[in-house]
């Protein structure tokens, strides 16, 4: 996924706000976008809206555009939203659900803010 200065996009869980399926991987990489080759200076913010997991299916989340490598945390269960912010060019989220029992997943906001030093987050409440 490819994005924009100021521009959020939105990823969710497969079929969310219903359940997400077992045995399920699922991988966003992010990159910044720089349409004229401009910096890529600033933060990409992520902001999970919903999260409802099983302990078992766990969410990643790290920096950079290699899944599984550089990993800022990981999650599960129920999640109180918070922000997570990286300057590296991409981030990528990966969501593993194990064989049973679903629970609706994750709704999240992510967003480049181009420029150093400040950053607002939006948020849909
Ligand atoms: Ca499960």
């Amino acid at each position: 996924m490819a994005l924009l200065p100021n521009e959020p996009m939105n990823i969710t869980s497969l079929n969310y706000p219903d359940k997400y399926p077992n045995d399920e991987e699922c991988v966003w990489v992010m990159t910044k976008d720089s349409p004229n080759n401009e910096s890529t200076f600033g933060s990409i913010v992520l902001v999970f809206d919903d999260f409802e997991t099983e302990d078992l299916d766990v969410v990643s989340v790290g920096h950079g555009s290699v899944y599984l490598e550089n990993i800022i945390l990981e999650l599960s269960a129920k999640w109180v939203p918070e922000a997570i912010v990286t300057n590296d060019v991409s981030m990528w989220v990966r969501f593993e659900s194990d064989d049973v029992v679903t629970h609706r997943g994750f709704a999240a906001t992510v967003e480049w803010f181009p420029y150093q030093g400040t950053y607002i987050l939006h948020n849909n409440t």
